[in-house]
């Protein structure tokens, strides 16, 4: 049974009365017939031939045979949880109506699920890819449904370029390969040929597209919305989540060795995090537009593929999501939860986006096919806890039972009802359009390399070099030629440097001179280096021990990383206990073949001379060590322990003589000293110390 805080909400109450428990039942059919075999079939003779009329055979192979649904088309692979989201004030009220962003009383039930786009149900978590972070909030007035992703813009404007999209990123039809990649041919081709892909394509190959953890990424609306107020006056918005462990990544090393150890590892961070209490926390922050200001900037605000800078409209904070109850069954909850930018309630309304004018159409169609049905908001995680009455009847899978006569409108018989609402229903924004019908991107469309360039402008030195490594490794898997050039040639409209530091990892002519001069201007809001970095909360540490380890060592690291809310684990070789220096046993958490050190975020090696001794002649402990100095990770090491540092290949760190010190990361302390946790907590705080020289590094 999972572990959740009590959270009485309405959903959860609504959700009670479906959930269904083994405990001291009896096996029975579906149809309800107890059962006291269900390893033999029915035969005609101890070896003869299984015979049709065996009910329960034929029933329980029949489910198996139909367990499957389609998967999602995009966004297959996911982990959901609930959660509840409180409004901070009444500020909102001169915005919206929306009673759920107003009343500071209310803590409104959602479902959120994370998700990555391009692979299959079963693929790894930690690939290159944009992440769904996609909210419903069950309001007392119906369904909205928040379906961000963790990055602001879209590789697209228009959403008829959607299926060419899509097509062009999956794997490739004739082999169906690469699985959960954009590292190949038919991706890069559109790249070249669509320059409004480029923004995009800059997040996608920035660290954003491998967070350290769904409670470490940002989330975003990416369209402009309208807010709109009670006396009907609209506001245009886009919606922000922002994560209180701040915004961290992964390295692209680290990702590709976390896929085959861990395939789960973001979903098991979620799933873990929640049931130990450490409920994952984002602020919802809005920035507001008003509608007189529509023409103000220098792109459309109805434009998928642009940001509007924090700098130039503030992102507000307005309230707060916590996630703290894990779903108790995958695939009725996470699997069957559908998701529809159409949902709205009361006071938030759409814009023209073309982008998301499409999406209005997709996700309700392919909720038919994937859910088989019309009646999928039946589906108890997608019920609203508002109350639902309608004359829609019948379909597939139909679970009510609707009384009365009169299926329509406007009726005697039923005595007129469900009658009108007299008050708080839907009205749509009153705009005002007037065109003639045609196909044609607007011209306000057509500046696809400014905001590519604002973004490279505003990253620190380690994430260019991480973007120029992403993009050489994806034109480095590209086998045409014509497709890699093409990409130069338009990175070289978003910075000639980038362009030139691309072109020389794979092989294509550097260009000379630069396509369009870079604007010079930056927004720091967009760099990860900005984010906040003072907590260890939910942090993983491993610390490796021996026979002879320095157990007052690890006690001291155990008790000031876990009381700052950090995870850690002790490693040795083989499971079970290992015998401290005065004699004592230390329980082992894990043993170190069946964990990883790209598994954790710091490694800590206590003193000890047996132990440490032990541990430099084992190779996976010294790789241990090794691998996490490369990928930047915080480094402890007490007295003994610090020889393995230099047997690990740690390089241009300079080490404690007598007492602590802190260098690129890596914590040393020889004899006595009382900072050690401290300076540890900060090195781990800061995620990653990536001004280490770390290439030589052979892990
Ligand atoms: Fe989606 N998208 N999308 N998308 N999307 C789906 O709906 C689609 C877009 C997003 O956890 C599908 O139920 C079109 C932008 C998330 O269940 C489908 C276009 C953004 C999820 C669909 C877009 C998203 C989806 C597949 C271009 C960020 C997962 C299964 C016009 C703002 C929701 C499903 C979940 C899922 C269509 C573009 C986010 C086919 C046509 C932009 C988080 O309906």
């Amino acid at each position: 049974m999972a572990h959740h805080a009590d959270h009485d909400s309405d959903k959860q109450r609504q959700l009670d009365r479906d959930r269904v428990s083994p405990e001291g039942a009896e096996l029975t059919t579906d149809q309800g017939i107890k059962v006291d075999d269900t390893d033999n079939s029915l035969a005609a003779g101890e070896r003869g031939p299984t015979l049709m009329e065996d009910f329960h055979f034929r029933e329980k192979i029949t489910h198996f045979d139909h367990e499957r649904i389609p998967e999602r088309v995009v966004h297959a692979r996911g982990a959901g949880a609930y959660g509840h989201f409180r409004v901070y004030d009444d500020a909102l009220a001169e915005y919206t109506s929306a009673e759920f962003l107003t009343d500071p009383s209310l803590s409104t039930p959602v479902f959120v699920r994370f998700s990555t786009v391009g692979g299959s149900r079963g693929s790894a978590d930690t690939v290159r890819d944009v992440r769904g972070f996609a909210t419903k909030f069950y309001t007392r007035h119906g369904n909205f449904d928040l379906v961000g992703n963790n990055m602001p813009v879209f590789f697209i404007q228009d959403g008829i370029k959607f299926p060419d999209f899509v097509h062009a990123v999956k794997p490739e039809p004739h082999n169906e390969i690469p699985q959960a990649s954009s590292a190949h041919d038919t991706l890069w081709d559109f790249v070249q040929l669509q320059p409004e892909t480029i923004h995009m394509m800059m997040w996608l190959m920035s660290d954003r597209a491998l967070p350290r953890s769904f409670a470490m990424m940002q989330g975003f609306g990416v369209h402009t919305f309208r807010l709109v107020n009670a006396e009907g006056r609209a506001t245009f918005v886009k919606f922000h989540w922002k994560p209180k462990l701040g915004t961290h990544s992964l390295e692209w090393d680290e990702t590709q060795k976390i896929a085959g150890k861990d395939p789960d590892f973001n979903r098991r961070d979620l799933w873990d995090n929640i049931e130990a209490g450490r409920f994952p926390e984002y602020e919802l922050c809005l920035q507001l537009v008003p509608e007189e200001d529509e023409h103000k900037f220098d792109f459309d605000l109805l434009d998928a593929t642009k940001i509007i800078p924090e700098e130039e409209v503030p992102a507000r904070p307005v309230g707060r999501l916590v996630l703290d109850r894990n779903p108790e069954n995958f695939f009725a909850e996470t699997e069957q939860v559908a998701f529809h930018l159409g949902n709205v309630v009361p006071g938030i309304d759409f814009t023209n986006d073309p982008l998301l004018q499409a999406r209005l159409f997709s996700y309700l169609d392919t909720q038919l096919i994937r859910l088989g049905g019309p009646n999928f908001s039946q589906i108890p995680v997608n019920r609203p806890v508002a109350e639902v009455r309608n004359h829609h009847r019948d379909g597939y899978h139909q679970m009510a039972i609707h009384q009365a006569r009169a299926a329509y409108h406007p009726n005697t018989l039923s005595g007129g009802c469900p009658a009108l609402s007299e008050n708080g229903s839907y009205h749509h924004y009153q705009e005002k359009v007037d065109g003639n019908k045609i196909r044609k991107r607007s011209e306000s469309f057509q500046d696809h390399y400014s905001q590519a360039t604002l973004f490279w402008n505003s990253m620190s030195g380690w994430e260019k070099e991480h973007i120029v490594a992403a993009f050489r490794f994806e034109l480095g898997k590209v086998e045409t030629m014509s497709i890699r050039e093409g990409v130069v040639d338009h990175l070289n409209h978003v910075d000639h440097d980038l362009a030139v530091q691309v072109a020389e990892g794979v092989g294509v002519e550097p260009p000379k001179v630069s396509n369009t001069p870079n604007h010079g201007r930056s927004s720091p809001a967009l760099s990860q280096a900005n984010a906040p970095r003072d907590t260890v909360e939910a942090r993983k540490i491993a610390i490796l021990a021996a026979d002879g380890v320095a157990s007052a060592d690890i006690t001291t690291v155990r008790d000031t990383l876990t009381e700052a809310g950090a995870i850690c684990e002790v490693l040795a070789v083989k499971d079970g206990t290992v015998r401290a220096v005065d004699g004592g046993p230390v329980e082992v958490t894990r043993a170190m073949p069946t964990v990883a050190s790209v598994l954790y975020d710091a490694v800590v090696i206590p003193g000890g001379a047996d132990s440490v001794r032990a541990l430099m002649g084992d190779g996976l402990a010294v790789h241990f060590v090794a691998e996490a100095f490369k990928h930047g990770k915080a480094i402890g090491a007490a007295d003994e322990g610090i020889d393995l540092l230099e047997r690990a290949g740690v390089v241009g760190v300079s080490v404690a003589d007598e007492g602590c010190r802190a260098d690129q990361g890596v914590v040393t302390r020889r004899g006595a000293a009382d900072d050690f946790g401290t300076h540890l907590i900060d090195a781990i705080a800061a995620h990653r110390h990536f001004e280490r020289q770390k290439d030589a590094v052979p892990a």
